[in-house]
């Protein structure tokens, strides 16, 4: 690392300022300039900014390397669009549009800004989970001989200290610590207040202790090096003593009440103590409050320091940096400063302090006393930026021309996953050489055992297999080594998509591609579906299997059952969604997926989702007779599509059944029952409602004013079926989710599916009481496609 002169110390002074102030200035002018009224002045980011520009300022222009990574907090964005400015990284008019549309984002986006973020933020606590998963996702990647010929990176986190209220961070600490996390650094902005209030006293010695409980090093920036000089005066030791037994609302209350209300406080509580009195009647009234407001994460010098010195090692590090919110503004301290805003006054007050001339707000180096030339050459030589942009980009790794279609006349969807993965993990391709699998304690049983079984689990460290070993026979071989492809995690599905979104990123973050496959029980999608979002937000790429799903799982009642997945994987930016019924569709799907994973460079696809994202496959344990039958090129497409006809609707038909996934036996069972009754009955088979969706979506908005675009999929399959014809829609999910099918064309509609939870029973049973079983969809049917009484239906 370079080293800092004295002029150096002093213009990262000055640079920090100005940080401070064009970040302070970009909320200003976007909240003042371009006031329209719509909720723009909500937020928080003054004071969260001045809160962390210090620290920030010593990360970006100092201690960070290009190779390492960072997730910000989400109110810091303003300072690190000011950093990015200043480094070259970020236009003016992308500040200057600030929160506005196409502008810098109030909250990091690694895809929508053009500042090189590293890690979305903006729903706290994912961000701070990213790091450490990043960090773990490179350590597998160079464990499997990747990416060695560049430097390790470290993958930082900042953090506000009321994140760290956020469960999913201790559960990823957890994981870290089984993981042997390295190469991470959370740098807590300690400010002790949150939105609403100031922390609750004493809550850092339980965090403290955690973190070291975890094995990682906990470095604890109190005081600036100004109060450590104050603290050798005569006195000093009692000073010492007062501010760290100060009540967090009390230091805030008086750090806004300035220099004379720490005067008289302290005059008041430490009384007439000749030395402490002496210390203090030295001082002004601005020098006694900056010594005050002289913490740790706002002296420089210590935090170069701690910085420095946690090089040496690649332990993880938390830095707990005392810091004030709002610090160096007229709101520092105030607890209800978070969504507080400068007035006009105040800014120009600020603006005066500075030295900027009004007109010459977003000047880079407007009243600062060093030469621009010397200025800017610091920012040139500044690591971080050295190598300019910082992402990275890895080849397609190549996927085969199809993958065979498992053997087996009845199986499940997840028998079928299985024995898809298992046979990719016995060919040597490149494709089985870069997948990686995780999953939450549901590997065995959302049928991964076969691919472990080959492939080994991931572990930095040989461990051996025990049971193994000690020859006790065991289906699964559970052998640990740096070349397993397989990373087991605990139960808790939010570090699944954590991890998830960190493996996805790989191609981007170390440059190496992964393609990484995780399963859970559809279910459990809903308890980590904030940081499957954030994986999505993100545009990390993965292929999610969820299994088993839906009241099909009957005997493991209701609690076990999904409903409303279906509609989610509908809604899910960024995820296409797909719940096939035949394996032979599965494999279809698994093919396209490992290339979809794969594909970006802008555009839509037919079905209305971007030309490459992550997938979701919602599968079942219920095993199915598999159609005999040799699916060609544009079978497939259909079916990446989202549907297909299973049995064409003849020209005068009056009925239609449409169904997802494991209904499929009901949905035959009740074409034949109606077909007596009804000419011509087709069976629409839907594999992917997303996907149908989507792009019928996609072509309606295409189209609008402009004399209509080519039709689209579920248009076109629905194209030839008379108007009079009735829809049955049927799935074992929500029924919204196909429910939409009728107003493509029109055709009158009747959508089943589970909309009360479910119970144990036997799929019969279940099916019966939710109205997804043959009969109801005869009911249905009868319903919407009137004439004579359909002979099966059964009076109920
Ligand atoms: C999951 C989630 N819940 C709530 C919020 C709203 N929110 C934004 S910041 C914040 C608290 C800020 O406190 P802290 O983390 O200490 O940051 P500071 O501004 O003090 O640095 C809250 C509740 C959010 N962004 N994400
Ligand atoms: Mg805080």
């Amino acid at each position: 690392m370079r080293e800092l002169s004295g002029s150096d110390m002093a213009m990262l002074a000055e640079l920090e300022r100005k940080i401070l102030w064009l970040a302070i200035w970009t909320i200003h002018n976007a909240n003042h300039l371009r006031d329209t009224g719509d909720g723009l002045k909500v937020g928080g980011h003054q004071a969260s900014s001045a809160s962390i520009a210090t620290i920030m300022s010593a990360l970006y222009l100092h201690a960070l390397r290009p190779e390492d990574r960072v997730a910000v907090k989400p109110h810091a964005s303003p300072v690190f669009h000011a950093i990015q400015y200043l480094l070259g990284n970020q236009t003016l008019d992308k500040l200057q549009r600030f929160r506005g549309f196409g502008g810098a984002q109030s909250y990091p986006s690694r895809t929508k800004d053009t500042d090189d973020v590293d890690f979305s933020t903006g729903s706290v606590g994912l961000g701070v989970a990213q790091t450490l998963f990043s960090s773990l996702a490179q350590d597998y990647v160079r464990a499997h001989g990747w990416g060695l010929d560049r430097p390790e990176g470290r993958m930082v986190a900042l953090i506000g200290d009321a994140e760290m209220d956020e469960g999913n961070i201790f559960e990823a600490l957890l994981e870290g610590w089984k993981h042997g996390l390295r190469n991470t650094w959370w740098v807590v902005d300690y400010n002790r207040q949150s939105l609403d209030a100031v922390v609750r006293e004493g809550l850092w010695a339980k965090f403290e202790a955690m973190f070291r409980n975890f094995g990682w090093d906990v470095v604890v920036l109190r005081h600036g090096t100004l109060q450590q000089a104050a603290f050798r005066e005569p006195g000093g030791e009692r000073l010492r003593q007062w501010i760290e037994a100060c009540p967090n609302q009390l230091y805030s209350a008086l750090t806004f009440g300035g220099g004379a209300a720490w005067r008289a406080r302290l005059r008041d509580e430490l009384g007439d103590q000749g030395e402490v009195t002496a210390l203090l009647d030295r001082r002004t009234d601005d020098e006694l409050a900056a010594l005050m407001g002289n913490l740790g994460g706002h002296d420089m010098p210590s935090l170069l320091e701690a910085f420095e010195a946690a090089k040496a090692h690649d332990r993880p590090v938390c830095f707990i940096c005392y810091t004030i919110k709002g610090f160096g503004l007229p709101l520092a301290g105030h607890k209800d400063n978070h969504a507080g805003l400068m007035n006009p006054a105040q800014v120009e007050t600020l603006r005066r302090a500075m030295g900027v001339r009004p007109g010459h707000e977003w000047d880079r180096f407007e009243g600062l006393a060093t030469p621009p030339e010397r200025l800017q050459a610091f920012l040139s030589a500044v690591p971080f930026n050295a190598q300019g942009t910082r992402r990275l980009q890895a080849p397609v790794i190549p996927v085969p021309d199809s993958f065979p279609v498992p053997a087996g006349r009845e199986l499940s969807t997840q028998h079928g996953f299985g024995l898809l993965m298992h046979d990719l993990a016995k060919g040597d391709t490149p494709l089985a050489r870069r997948i990686v699998t995780t999953s939450p304690d549901v590997t065995v049983s959302t049928n991964l055992g076969g691919w472990v079984n080959r492939r080994g689990l991931f572990a930095r460290e040989e461990l051996a297999d025990v049971f193994r070993t000690e020859r006790i026979p065991s289906t699964f071989h559970w052998r640990f080594s740096p070349q397993g492809q397989h990373l087991e995690l605990g139960i808790a599905e939010m570090n699944l998509f954590t991890m998830l979104s960190a493996l996805g990123l790989s191609h981007s973050v170390t440059g190496e591609r992964l393609l990484p496959v995780g399963t859970l029980y559809d279910p459990f999608i809903e308890r980590g579906l904030d940081a499957l979002n954030y994986a999505c937000y993100q545009d990390a790429r993965f292929l999610l299997v969820a299994t088993p799903s839906g009241i099909t799982l009957a005997g493991e009642g209701g609690a076990h059952q999904s409903i409303m997945t279906p509609l989610i994987g509908m809604a899910q930016d960024g995820l296409a969604s797909f719940e096939p019924t035949y394996v032979d569709e599965l494999a279809v799907l698994l093919h396209w997926s490992f290339g979809h994973m794969q594909r970006s460079g802008g555009g839509k696809d037919e079905a209305g989702d971007d030309a490459g994202g992550s997938v979701y496959l919602r599968l079942s344990t219920r095993t199915v007779a598999q159609p005999v039958r040799q699916l060609g090129p544009d079978d497939a497409a259909d079916i990446v599509a989202g549907s297909y006809w299973m049995r064409r609707p003849g020209p005068n038909a009056e009925a239609v059944i449409a169904y997802a996934g494991a209904v499929a036996p009901e949905a035959v069972e009740a074409l034949g029952l109606i077909a007596e009754d009804r000419r011509d009955v087709g069976l629409l088979a839907v594999t992917s409602a997303d996907r149908l969706h989507g792009g019928w979506t996609a072509s309606q908005r295409a189209g609008e004013g402009r004399g209509g675009a080519a039709p689209s999929h579920v248009e076109r399959l629905l194209a030839d079926v008379p108007r009079h014809c009735g829809i049955v829609t049927v799935l074992d999910g929500h029924p919204a989710t196909l429910g939409w099918i009728g107003s493509v064309h029109g055709h009158r509609t009747r959508a089943l599916g589970v909309t009360r939870f479910g119970q144990t029973g036997t799929i019969a049973d279940l099916y019966r009481a939710a109205g997804i079983d043959a009969q109801a969809i005869v009911a249905a049917a009868q319903a919407v496609a009137p004439g004579r009484p359909m002979r099966y239906l059964r009076a109920v």
